[in-house]
Protein backbone atom coordinates (compact mmCIF):
# COMPACT_ATOMS: atom_id res chain seq x y z
CA UNK A 1 0.00 0.00 0.00
CA UNK A 2 2.48 2.51 1.22
CA UNK A 3 4.94 1.29 -1.83
CA UNK A 4 2.33 2.41 -4.23
CA UNK A 5 2.02 5.60 -2.55
CA UNK A 6 5.78 6.08 -2.98
CA UNK A 7 5.49 5.79 -6.74
CA UNK A 8 3.00 8.16 -7.41
CA UNK A 9 4.18 10.98 -9.25
CA UNK A 10 2.93 13.74 -6.42
CA UNK A 11 5.15 12.06 -3.74
CA UNK A 12 8.26 12.11 -6.71
CA UNK A 13 7.33 15.56 -6.47
CA UNK A 14 7.42 15.79 -2.83
CA UNK A 15 10.58 14.16 -2.64
CA UNK A 16 12.38 16.03 -5.39
CA UNK A 17 11.59 19.22 -2.97
CA UNK A 18 13.06 17.25 0.09
CA UNK A 19 16.23 16.89 -2.39
CA UNK A 20 16.35 20.28 -2.85
CA UNK A 21 16.12 21.08 0.88
CA UNK A 22 18.84 19.22 1.80
CA UNK A 23 21.05 20.30 -0.95
CA UNK A 24 20.38 24.08 0.81
CA UNK A 25 16.81 25.03 -1.24
CA UNK A 26 15.07 28.11 -0.44
CA UNK A 27 11.64 26.11 -0.78
CA UNK A 28 10.16 26.63 2.34
CA UNK A 29 11.32 24.49 4.87
CA UNK A 30 8.72 21.38 5.45
CA UNK A 31 11.12 21.15 8.59
CA UNK A 32 13.25 23.36 9.79
CA UNK A 33 15.99 20.47 10.64
CA UNK A 34 15.27 18.79 7.48
CA UNK A 35 18.46 20.32 5.80
CA UNK A 36 20.69 18.22 8.56
CA UNK A 37 19.91 14.90 6.74
CA UNK A 38 21.90 13.67 4.03
CA UNK A 39 20.38 13.98 0.60
CA UNK A 40 20.14 9.97 0.60
CA UNK A 41 18.50 10.08 3.94
CA UNK A 42 15.93 7.06 4.71
CA UNK A 43 13.61 7.51 7.03
CA UNK A 44 13.86 4.62 10.28
CA UNK A 45 10.52 4.70 10.46
CA UNK A 46 7.20 5.87 8.04
CA UNK A 47 3.47 6.24 8.36
CA UNK A 48 1.27 7.64 6.41
CA UNK A 49 -2.03 9.26 7.79
CA UNK A 50 -5.02 10.86 5.20
CA UNK A 51 -6.96 12.82 6.61
CA UNK A 52 -11.00 11.76 6.77
CA UNK A 53 -14.03 13.17 7.67
CA UNK A 54 -17.26 10.97 9.73
CA UNK A 55 -18.70 10.20 12.92
CA UNK A 56 -15.68 11.40 14.72
CA UNK A 57 -15.28 15.23 13.16
CA UNK A 58 -12.32 15.37 11.48
CA UNK A 59 -9.59 13.32 11.61
CA UNK A 60 -6.17 11.40 10.82
CA UNK A 61 -6.92 8.17 9.62
CA UNK A 62 -3.94 5.49 9.56
CA UNK A 63 -3.00 3.77 6.11
CA UNK A 64 -0.65 0.52 6.55
CA UNK A 65 1.74 0.29 9.06
CA UNK A 66 -0.05 -1.11 11.69
CA UNK A 67 -2.23 1.75 11.99
CA UNK A 68 -4.61 1.15 9.10
CA UNK A 69 -8.10 2.61 9.62
CA UNK A 70 -7.42 3.91 12.85
CA UNK A 71 -8.28 7.61 13.69
CA UNK A 72 -5.76 9.68 14.81
CA UNK A 73 -3.36 6.54 15.29
CA UNK A 74 -0.68 7.13 18.50
CA UNK A 75 2.67 7.15 16.33
CA UNK A 76 5.55 5.04 18.37
CA UNK A 77 8.97 5.57 17.27
CA UNK A 78 12.22 4.76 18.85
CA UNK A 79 14.27 7.39 20.34
CA UNK A 80 16.63 9.36 17.82
CA UNK A 81 15.08 7.70 15.00
CA UNK A 82 14.17 9.74 11.89
CA UNK A 83 10.29 9.82 11.20
CA UNK A 84 8.69 10.21 8.10
CA UNK A 85 4.83 11.32 8.08
CA UNK A 86 3.28 11.20 4.65
CA UNK A 87 -0.07 13.26 4.45
CA UNK A 88 -2.63 12.57 2.35
CA UNK A 89 -5.68 14.22 1.80
CA UNK A 90 -8.60 11.97 1.61
CA UNK A 91 -11.73 14.61 1.87
CA UNK A 92 -10.62 17.01 -0.67
CA UNK A 93 -10.12 19.93 1.69
CA UNK A 94 -7.54 21.91 3.05
CA UNK A 95 -5.15 20.33 5.74
CA UNK A 96 -1.82 20.25 6.91
CA UNK A 97 0.14 18.59 9.92
CA UNK A 98 2.50 19.60 12.24
CA UNK A 99 4.93 18.18 15.14
CA UNK A 100 5.54 21.62 16.42
CA UNK A 101 7.62 20.13 19.37
CA UNK A 102 10.12 18.74 16.73
CA UNK A 103 9.76 21.96 14.49
CA UNK A 104 7.85 19.65 11.21
CA UNK A 105 5.91 21.71 9.42
CA UNK A 106 4.06 20.07 5.89
CA UNK A 107 3.09 22.43 3.30
CA UNK A 108 -0.85 22.48 2.55
CA UNK A 109 -2.44 19.73 0.90
CA UNK A 110 -5.39 20.96 -1.48
CA UNK A 111 -7.69 18.13 -3.32
CA UNK A 112 -8.41 15.17 -3.33
CA UNK A 113 -5.23 12.41 -3.10
CA UNK A 114 -2.83 15.55 -2.77
CA UNK A 115 0.16 14.62 -0.33
CA UNK A 116 3.15 15.45 1.34
CA UNK A 117 5.97 14.86 3.48
CA UNK A 118 7.46 15.97 6.63
CA UNK A 119 10.70 14.29 8.12
CA UNK A 120 12.50 14.83 11.36
CA UNK A 121 14.48 13.71 14.02
CA UNK A 122 12.76 12.18 17.19
CA UNK A 123 15.63 13.59 18.70
CA UNK A 124 13.70 13.92 22.52
CA UNK A 125 11.26 11.08 24.68
CA UNK A 126 8.02 11.75 25.70
CA UNK A 127 4.62 12.61 24.18
CA UNK A 128 3.62 14.40 21.97
CA UNK A 129 0.93 16.52 19.80
CA UNK A 130 0.78 16.07 15.89
CA UNK A 131 -2.18 17.85 14.92
CA UNK A 132 -3.67 20.13 11.64
CA UNK A 133 -2.78 23.92 11.85
CA UNK A 134 -5.41 25.07 9.94
CA UNK A 135 -7.72 27.14 11.87
CA UNK A 136 -10.59 25.31 14.18
CA UNK A 137 -9.50 21.80 12.20
CA UNK A 138 -7.13 20.51 15.33
CA UNK A 139 -10.45 21.41 17.13
CA UNK A 140 -12.73 19.81 15.20
CA UNK A 141 -10.69 16.70 16.06
CA UNK A 142 -7.35 16.48 13.89
CA UNK A 143 -4.71 15.94 16.53
CA UNK A 144 -2.91 12.69 17.76
CA UNK A 145 0.04 12.04 19.83
CA UNK A 146 3.62 10.86 18.69
CA UNK A 147 5.25 8.89 21.10
CA UNK A 148 8.89 8.83 21.47
CA UNK A 149 10.44 6.10 23.68
CA UNK A 150 8.60 3.71 25.63
CA UNK A 151 4.89 4.18 25.04
CA UNK A 152 4.24 4.73 28.74
CA UNK A 153 6.77 7.63 28.67
CA UNK A 154 5.09 10.83 29.49
CA UNK A 155 6.15 14.55 29.96
CA UNK A 156 5.52 14.71 33.10
CA UNK A 157 4.10 17.67 34.30
CA UNK A 158 3.89 18.56 38.51
CA UNK A 159 1.49 20.74 38.16
CA UNK A 160 -2.10 20.72 39.51
CA UNK A 161 -5.27 21.10 37.57
CA UNK A 162 -6.21 24.68 38.23
CA UNK A 163 -9.30 24.84 35.88
CA UNK A 164 -12.49 24.81 37.99
CA UNK A 165 -15.70 22.43 36.31
CA UNK A 166 -18.31 24.44 34.85
CA UNK A 167 -20.74 22.28 36.53
CA UNK A 168 -19.18 23.29 40.30
CA UNK A 169 -22.13 25.89 40.38
CA UNK A 170 -23.38 26.05 44.13
CA UNK A 171 -27.67 25.17 44.63
CA UNK A 172 -30.02 27.96 44.63
CA UNK A 173 -31.23 30.05 47.10
CA UNK A 174 -34.90 29.16 46.47
CA UNK A 175 -37.54 30.44 48.13
CA UNK A 176 -36.09 31.94 51.27
CA UNK A 177 -35.99 35.26 52.69
CA UNK A 178 -32.77 37.45 53.38
CA UNK A 179 -30.69 36.56 55.96
CA UNK A 180 -26.74 36.42 56.83
CA UNK A 181 -24.46 34.84 54.88
CA UNK A 182 -20.89 34.26 55.41
CA UNK A 183 -17.53 33.41 52.83
CA UNK A 184 -14.23 32.67 53.37
CA UNK A 185 -11.92 32.49 50.15
CA UNK A 186 -8.13 31.62 50.10
CA UNK A 187 -5.77 33.37 48.03
CA UNK A 188 -3.00 30.87 46.38
CA UNK A 189 -0.18 31.08 44.41
CA UNK A 190 -0.20 27.72 42.19
CA UNK A 191 1.79 25.99 40.00
CA UNK A 192 -0.70 25.02 37.28
CA UNK A 193 -1.00 23.04 34.21
CA UNK A 194 -1.93 26.16 31.32
CA UNK A 195 -1.77 23.62 28.27
CA UNK A 196 0.05 20.10 27.49
CA UNK A 197 3.63 20.10 28.70
CA UNK A 198 3.54 24.02 29.88
CA UNK A 199 2.85 25.43 33.25
CA UNK A 200 2.37 29.02 34.83
CA UNK A 201 1.81 30.09 38.51
CA UNK A 202 -1.38 31.34 39.08
CA UNK A 203 -2.54 33.27 41.87
CA UNK A 204 -6.25 32.43 42.20
CA UNK A 205 -8.73 32.34 44.85
CA UNK A 206 -9.36 28.85 46.45
CA UNK A 207 -6.52 26.99 43.95
CA UNK A 208 -9.05 27.47 40.77
CA UNK A 209 -10.04 29.93 37.80
CA UNK A 210 -12.34 31.21 38.28
CA UNK A 211 -13.07 31.64 42.11
CA UNK A 212 -15.70 29.81 43.52
CA UNK A 213 -19.29 31.13 42.18
CA UNK A 214 -20.59 32.84 45.31
CA UNK A 215 -24.68 32.64 45.30
CA UNK A 216 -26.50 34.87 47.67
CA UNK A 217 -30.08 36.30 48.08
CA UNK A 218 -30.85 40.21 47.34
CA UNK A 219 -31.05 42.13 51.17
CA UNK A 220 -28.81 39.03 52.25
CA UNK A 221 -26.00 40.53 55.15
CA UNK A 222 -22.62 39.34 53.81
CA UNK A 223 -19.62 38.61 55.44
CA UNK A 224 -16.37 37.67 53.83
CA UNK A 225 -13.50 36.46 55.09
CA UNK A 226 -10.20 36.39 53.06
CA UNK A 227 -7.15 34.61 53.80
CA UNK A 228 -3.95 34.89 51.96
CA UNK A 229 -1.87 31.73 52.22
CA UNK A 230 1.17 31.60 54.24
CA UNK A 231 3.27 30.61 51.35
CA UNK A 232 1.88 33.53 49.20
CA UNK A 233 4.90 35.85 48.03
CA UNK A 234 2.07 38.86 46.99
CA UNK A 235 -0.71 41.02 48.83
CA UNK A 236 -4.02 39.75 47.82
CA UNK A 237 -7.24 41.47 48.02
CA UNK A 238 -11.00 41.42 46.69
CA UNK A 239 -12.96 43.92 44.83
CA UNK A 240 -16.70 42.26 44.43
CA UNK A 241 -18.77 44.46 41.91
CA UNK A 242 -22.15 43.51 44.26
CA UNK A 243 -20.53 45.55 46.81
CA UNK A 244 -21.71 49.34 47.61
CA UNK A 245 -18.73 50.92 49.05
CA UNK A 246 -15.40 52.20 48.74
CA UNK A 247 -13.07 49.67 46.51
CA UNK A 248 -15.67 47.19 46.64
CA UNK A 249 -14.40 46.02 49.52
CA UNK A 250 -10.69 45.92 48.48
CA UNK A 251 -10.07 49.74 50.82
CA UNK A 252 -10.40 47.04 53.26
CA UNK A 253 -9.36 43.57 52.54
CA UNK A 254 -6.11 43.83 52.02
CA UNK A 255 -4.34 40.80 53.03
CA UNK A 256 -0.20 40.06 53.20
CA UNK A 257 0.85 36.24 53.01
CA UNK A 258 -0.37 34.48 56.05
CA UNK A 259 -3.06 37.32 57.50
CA UNK A 260 -6.77 37.16 57.07
CA UNK A 261 -9.36 40.12 56.59
CA UNK A 262 -13.02 40.33 57.23
CA UNK A 263 -15.93 42.63 56.32
CA UNK A 264 -19.40 42.49 56.07
CA UNK A 265 -21.64 43.98 52.77
CA UNK A 266 -25.36 44.08 52.46
CA UNK A 267 -25.92 42.84 48.79
CA UNK A 268 -28.38 45.52 47.68
CA UNK A 269 -29.24 45.11 43.98
CA UNK A 270 -29.88 41.38 42.14
CA UNK A 271 -27.60 40.74 39.30
CA UNK A 272 -24.60 38.81 38.21
CA UNK A 273 -21.32 40.40 38.96
CA UNK A 274 -17.42 39.93 38.74
CA UNK A 275 -15.25 39.78 41.72
CA UNK A 276 -11.45 39.98 41.41
CA UNK A 277 -8.21 41.18 43.12
CA UNK A 278 -7.32 45.03 43.33
CA UNK A 279 -3.99 44.62 44.70
CA UNK A 280 -1.63 46.98 42.14
CA UNK A 281 -0.52 46.05 39.19
CA UNK A 282 -4.41 44.49 39.42
CA UNK A 283 -4.19 43.87 35.95
CA UNK A 284 -1.38 41.37 36.57
CA UNK A 285 -3.31 39.98 39.65
CA UNK A 286 -6.18 39.32 37.59
CA UNK A 287 -4.64 37.86 34.10
CA UNK A 288 -2.85 35.76 36.43
CA UNK A 289 -6.47 33.82 37.16
CA UNK A 290 -7.99 36.42 40.53
CA UNK A 291 -11.27 36.61 39.18
CA UNK A 292 -14.39 35.25 39.86
CA UNK A 293 -18.34 36.19 40.22
CA UNK A 294 -21.12 36.62 42.87
CA UNK A 295 -24.90 35.87 42.07
CA UNK A 296 -27.43 37.78 43.98
CA UNK A 297 -30.29 36.01 42.91
CA UNK A 298 -33.37 38.82 42.81
CA UNK A 299 -36.79 37.88 45.69
CA UNK A 300 -38.37 34.22 45.00
CA UNK A 301 -34.93 33.26 43.32
CA UNK A 302 -34.53 32.80 39.67
CA UNK A 303 -36.48 30.16 37.49
CA UNK A 304 -35.35 26.80 37.97
CA UNK A 305 -33.40 24.89 34.90
CA UNK A 306 -31.71 21.25 34.57
CA UNK A 307 -28.50 22.43 34.08
CA UNK A 308 -26.37 25.53 35.29
CA UNK A 309 -23.00 26.07 34.46
CA UNK A 310 -20.18 28.84 35.27
CA UNK A 311 -17.59 29.71 33.03
CA UNK A 312 -15.30 32.67 32.71
CA UNK A 313 -12.90 34.04 30.27
CA UNK A 314 -9.61 35.64 30.49
CA UNK A 315 -5.84 36.49 29.22
CA UNK A 316 -2.46 35.94 29.86
CA UNK A 317 0.50 37.11 28.58
CA UNK A 318 3.72 34.93 29.02
CA UNK A 319 7.41 35.49 27.58
CA UNK A 320 7.31 32.40 25.91
CA UNK A 321 5.03 32.12 22.53
CA UNK A 322 1.50 30.41 22.15
CA UNK A 323 2.58 26.57 23.29
CA UNK A 324 5.84 26.57 23.99
CA UNK A 325 6.56 23.84 27.05
CA UNK A 326 7.97 24.25 30.66
CA UNK A 327 7.09 26.56 32.80
CA UNK A 328 6.29 30.00 31.99
CA UNK A 329 6.63 33.69 32.88
CA UNK A 330 4.56 36.37 33.22
CA UNK A 331 5.42 39.26 30.63
CA UNK A 332 4.72 42.69 32.29
CA UNK A 333 5.30 44.12 28.47
CA UNK A 334 2.54 42.03 26.79
CA UNK A 335 0.45 42.88 29.38
CA UNK A 336 0.96 46.75 28.96
CA UNK A 337 0.89 46.11 25.25
CA UNK A 338 -2.78 44.28 25.61
CA UNK A 339 -0.96 41.65 23.24
CA UNK A 340 -2.34 38.15 25.19
CA UNK A 341 -0.39 34.81 24.08
CA UNK A 342 -3.33 32.91 25.61
CA UNK A 343 -7.17 33.26 25.89
CA UNK A 344 -8.94 30.75 28.00
CA UNK A 345 -11.73 29.71 29.44
CA UNK A 346 -11.66 28.31 32.86
CA UNK A 347 -7.85 29.16 33.56
CA UNK A 348 -6.28 26.98 31.28
CA UNK A 349 -6.05 25.09 27.35
CA UNK A 350 -8.87 22.55 27.06
CA UNK A 351 -10.43 22.93 30.69
CA UNK A 352 -13.49 23.07 28.81
CA UNK A 353 -12.71 20.40 26.14
CA UNK A 354 -10.57 17.44 27.40
CA UNK A 355 -10.96 18.06 30.83
CA UNK A 356 -14.43 19.47 32.19
CA UNK A 357 -16.82 19.58 29.22
CA UNK A 358 -19.92 21.00 29.74
CA UNK A 359 -22.87 17.81 29.49
CA UNK A 360 -26.40 18.10 28.76
CA UNK A 361 -29.22 16.29 27.12
CA UNK A 362 -31.65 17.17 24.23
CA UNK A 363 -34.59 19.22 25.63
CA UNK A 364 -32.36 20.48 29.20
CA UNK A 365 -33.21 23.76 29.83
CA UNK A 366 -29.58 25.12 30.42
CA UNK A 367 -28.54 28.10 32.11
CA UNK A 368 -24.79 29.47 31.57
CA UNK A 369 -23.41 31.89 33.87
CA UNK A 370 -20.80 33.44 31.65
CA UNK A 371 -18.62 36.02 32.98
CA UNK A 372 -14.74 38.07 31.48
CA UNK A 373 -12.34 38.66 33.83
CA UNK A 374 -10.20 39.95 31.07
CA UNK A 375 -8.35 41.91 32.30
CA UNK A 376 -8.29 43.28 28.92
CA UNK A 377 -10.77 41.63 26.22
CA UNK A 378 -14.38 42.20 25.84
CA UNK A 379 -15.58 39.00 24.61
CA UNK A 380 -18.07 38.23 21.82
CA UNK A 381 -19.51 35.47 23.80
CA UNK A 382 -21.27 32.91 21.05
CA UNK A 383 -22.61 29.18 21.24
CA UNK A 384 -21.87 27.54 17.49
CA UNK A 385 -24.94 25.68 16.51
CA UNK A 386 -27.06 27.07 19.10
CA UNK A 387 -29.49 30.10 19.86
CA UNK A 388 -29.50 31.95 23.19
CA UNK A 389 -33.32 31.89 23.95
CA UNK A 390 -32.88 34.47 26.82
CA UNK A 391 -30.00 36.80 27.22
CA UNK A 392 -29.60 38.60 30.67
CA UNK A 393 -27.17 41.33 29.03
CA UNK A 394 -24.89 42.94 31.69
CA UNK A 395 -25.69 40.64 33.83
CA UNK A 396 -28.89 42.10 34.89
CA UNK A 397 -31.41 39.94 36.16
CA UNK A 398 -34.77 42.53 36.58
CA UNK A 399 -34.08 43.76 33.44
CA UNK A 400 -36.65 41.78 31.03
CA UNK A 401 -34.20 39.24 28.79
CA UNK A 402 -33.26 39.79 25.70
CA UNK A 403 -34.66 37.19 23.46
CA UNK A 404 -33.06 34.59 20.69
CA UNK A 405 -29.55 35.82 20.53
CA UNK A 406 -26.64 34.46 18.27
CA UNK A 407 -23.94 36.80 19.99
CA UNK A 408 -23.27 38.59 23.32
CA UNK A 409 -21.02 41.36 23.67
CA UNK A 410 -19.64 40.84 27.81
CA UNK A 411 -16.70 43.40 28.79
CA UNK A 412 -14.24 42.48 30.78
CA UNK A 413 -15.62 43.01 34.40
CA UNK A 414 -19.05 41.93 33.40
CA UNK A 415 -21.05 39.12 32.78
CA UNK A 416 -23.46 37.44 31.54
CA UNK A 417 -26.63 34.79 32.13
CA UNK A 418 -28.12 33.53 28.64
CA UNK A 419 -30.65 30.51 28.57
CA UNK A 420 -31.02 27.84 26.04
CA UNK A 421 -32.23 24.39 25.20
CA UNK A 422 -30.45 22.38 22.60
CA UNK A 423 -33.22 20.62 20.38
CA UNK A 424 -30.30 18.18 18.57
CA UNK A 425 -27.56 15.98 19.77
CA UNK A 426 -24.04 17.03 19.00
CA UNK A 427 -21.17 19.06 20.25
CA UNK A 428 -21.73 22.94 20.22
CA UNK A 429 -18.55 24.83 20.68
CA UNK A 430 -18.54 28.02 23.34
CA UNK A 431 -16.53 30.39 21.87
CA UNK A 432 -15.38 33.95 21.70
CA UNK A 433 -16.57 35.17 17.92
CA UNK A 434 -12.90 36.81 18.06
CA UNK A 435 -12.19 33.74 16.70
CA UNK A 436 -8.71 34.03 16.18
CA UNK A 437 -8.58 33.78 20.04
CA UNK A 438 -9.59 29.90 18.98
CA UNK A 439 -5.97 29.34 17.93
CA UNK A 440 -4.98 30.54 21.23
CA UNK A 441 -6.76 28.33 23.47
CA UNK A 442 -10.11 29.75 23.69
CA UNK A 443 -13.35 27.00 23.18
CA UNK A 444 -15.33 24.64 24.88
CA UNK A 445 -17.83 21.91 24.67
CA UNK A 446 -21.16 21.86 25.57
CA UNK A 447 -21.54 18.16 24.81
CA UNK A 448 -25.33 16.93 23.79
CA UNK A 449 -26.49 13.73 24.41
CA UNK A 450 -30.18 11.92 22.89
CA UNK A 451 -32.24 11.49 20.38
CA UNK A 452 -31.83 13.15 16.62
CA UNK A 453 -34.34 15.59 15.48
CA UNK A 454 -34.45 15.54 11.86
CA UNK A 455 -37.29 17.63 11.39
CA UNK A 456 -35.03 19.95 13.01
CA UNK A 457 -31.58 19.37 11.85
CA UNK A 458 -30.66 16.24 9.06
CA UNK A 459 -27.91 15.50 6.26
CA UNK A 460 -29.75 15.13 3.58
CA UNK A 461 -26.78 13.73 0.95
CA UNK A 462 -25.63 11.22 1.24
CA UNK A 463 -28.60 9.95 2.27
CA UNK A 464 -28.61 7.83 5.41
CA UNK A 465 -28.50 3.43 4.85
CA UNK A 466 -32.44 2.75 4.49
CA UNK A 467 -34.12 6.08 3.85
CA UNK A 468 -35.38 4.66 1.20
CA UNK A 469 -33.40 7.59 -1.45
CU1 LIG B 1 -3.95 39.40 44.06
Amino acid sequence: MRHSFLLSARVYSTLFVLLLLAAGGTARAQTSNLPNFPASYRPDVSFTLKTHIGAKGMTFRGVGNGIDGVDNPTLKVAPGAVVQITLIDGDGAEHDISVPEFQALSNHVVGMNASTVIVFRADQTGRFDYFCTLPGHRQAGMEGKLVVGKATATQAVEASDISRDPADVPPPVGARGPGQVHFTLTTEEVKGRLADGTTYIYWTFDGKVPGPLLRVRVGDSVTLTLKNAAGSHMIHSIDLHAVTGPGGGAAVMQVPPGQERSFTFKALKPGLYVYHCATPMVAEHISNGMYGMILVEPAGGLPKMDKEFYVMQGELYTTGAYGQRGAQEFDVNKLLDEQPTYFVFNGEVGALTKYHPLHAKVGDRVRVFFGVGGPNFTSSFHVIGEIMDRVYAWGSLVSPPVRDVQTVSVPPGGAVMVELTPEVPGKYLLVDHALSRMERGLVGYLEVSGPTNPAIYRSDYPPAPGSGH
